[in-house]
């Protein structure tokens, strides 16, 4: 059996085993609330669908329980649910059984799967969405989590948040993949296509966290990204993601943050690889304590773009680097962003860092290995790692754990250290370079590809401030 298809079964089963935890904490909501419960079963039909029926009738407080099978209908699927803060409203699978909403590969291009319109205090958990243009289209809405769920087979993007604004959403553990297979016409192919072009709407105060996503194809200069966060959205936090092999048609990011907003996006935590560049971050972003590996052009890319008018307040700390053409491209030149430190860039066979020139921002003990482009390690704050073969414990297993006695292990930046490491665990004095800490646990816990997505536990959210003043 080859490693990729043993991590999807162990995802499949740990996503499996999350959806019954789901279910009875559903299941005490439903109770709490005293309101209505409908139960359906599959059902392929004309234009008009009982699923679509049934959802659009629900109560503030009511819940939905889909039995497993096939829904299938050929005209548009819209739902409007609003519930309220006391007594919201659930969609879900019933438990161990997964419904399946599909759309006939003959409409991939005429109808979305599924488009939620105006919708608030709604939870969808556990629900597969296969085929239509996009997956599933929240159009505006707030206060929705949308859980446990599967998109996938869609002609263009899975998830989108474009069509207006979008406020206070919580986007966890769903399997995205296989998108962007339309071939009528260029298609995107987004794992997550959150806000709009030129600020045109927002999605603010959202949560993306511990989604996997992969196999995403593109074929048009819009891109395939993980996810994309458009320019002037605010207030995210993207973490605990695994995203890999976007690179199907085209090379876009993994994670894509443009900023502009009042309020910083926050990324942490993810582990990317076989991305076009990893992280792609302009603007009103920290991006920190992420893995990333093996993409296709750089680990991270900090530039300008034509769709944000400044750059500023972006921080780049104790990310783990690995293994790609260019490590980080650094265009810093009129940013005042603030700091890059505590970085582990480790491309000894390629480019570490790539700048134009010496940025005016805060460097801080990054250490690399690799060639240099613009810059020298006589600047301060880069710094050459010297031990080999690799500081690392594993470059082959992926286990990107610093070994004691390398530079690595104490000497990061104290101003500029997160709290917390890649897990989660609290980082203590004197600090490590990349994204773990190395004295809290005394087993070597490094990263490998199958548990990553799985384990993380919940963890606090971080004043997105902290490190910025
Ligand atoms: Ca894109
Ligand atoms: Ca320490």
């Amino acid at each position: 059996m080859n490693p990729s298809r043993t991590k999807q079964i162990f995802m499949r089963r740990t996503f499996a085993s999350c959806l019954l935890v789901a279910s009875i904490l559903g299941l005490g909501r439903v109770i709490s609330a005293s309101a209505e419960t409908h139960k359906l079963s599959p059902a392929e039909t004309g234009s008009n669908e009982e699923l679509e029926n049934v959802a659009n009738k629900l109560a503030a407080g009511d819940t939905l329980v889909l039995r497993g099978g096939m829904y299938s209908q050929t005209g548009r699927r819209a739902i409007t649910a609003r519930g309220t803060p006391e007594k919201q409203i659930v969609i879900r699978a019933a438990e161990g059984e997964t419904p399946r909403l599909i759309r006939p590969e003959s409409q991939m291009n005429r109808h979305n799967n599924t488009e939620f319109v105006d919708c608030a205090y709604l939870t969808i958990q556990g629900l597969q969405f296969r085929g239509g243009s996009s997956g599933v289209r929240f159009i505006r809405g707030s206060h929705i989590t949308f859980e446990e769920c599967e998109i996938s087979h869609t002609g263009n993007n899975a998830l989108t948040m474009n069509s207006g604004n979008c406020k206070a959403f919580t986007i966890r553990n769903n399997h995205i993949h296989h998108t962007g297979l339309s071939t009528a016409g260029p298609t995107e192919g987004e794992g997550m296509y959150i806000g709009c072009n030129r600020a045109e709407c927002r999605t603010t105060d959202s949560l993306i966290e511990g989604n996997h996503i992969h196999h995403l194809r593109g074929t048009s200069g819009g891109g395939n990204d993980g996810i994309e966060i458009k320019v002037g959205s605010y207030g995210n936090v993207v973490r605990d993601n695994v995203i890999h092999h976007t690179t199907i048609g085209r090379e876009y990011p993994g994670i894509f943050v443009y900023g502009g907003g009042p309020k910083l996006n926050i990324v942490e935590g993810n582990v990317i690889w076989q991305a076009g560049e990893g992280i792609q971050a302009v603007s009103d972003a920290l991006v920190r304590n992420n893995v990333i590996l093996n993409c296709t052009l750089r680990g991270i890319t900090a530039a300008p773009h034509i769709q944000v008018d400044r750059m500023s307040h972006a921080a780049i700390v104790n990310n783990t680097i690995v293994n790609h053409p260019e490590g980080i491209r650094l265009r810093w030149q009129e940013a005042e962003n603030d700091p890059l430190a505590n970085n582990l860039i480790y491309c000894p066979d390629s480019t570490a860092i790539n700048a134009d020139d010496l940025p005016k921002a805060r460097l801080k003990a990054n250490f690399i290995a690799g060639n240099l482009r613009g810059i020298t390690t006589n600047n301060a704050g880069f710094h050459r790692l010297h031990s080999e073969p690799s500081p690392l414990v594993s470059l082959d297993t992926h286990r990107f754990w610093p070994k004691p006695g390398t530079s690595l292990v104490g000497n990061a930046d104290m101003a500029a250290t997160p709290q917390l490491d890649f897990r989660g665990d609290r980082r203590n004095p004197p600090f490590d370079i990349g994204a773990y800490e190395t004295d809290a646990p005394t087993l070597n816990r490094g990263w490998e590809y199958d548990q990553r997505a799985v384990t993380a536990e919940p963890r606090p959210t971080a004043d997105p401030y902290e490190l910025l003043g």
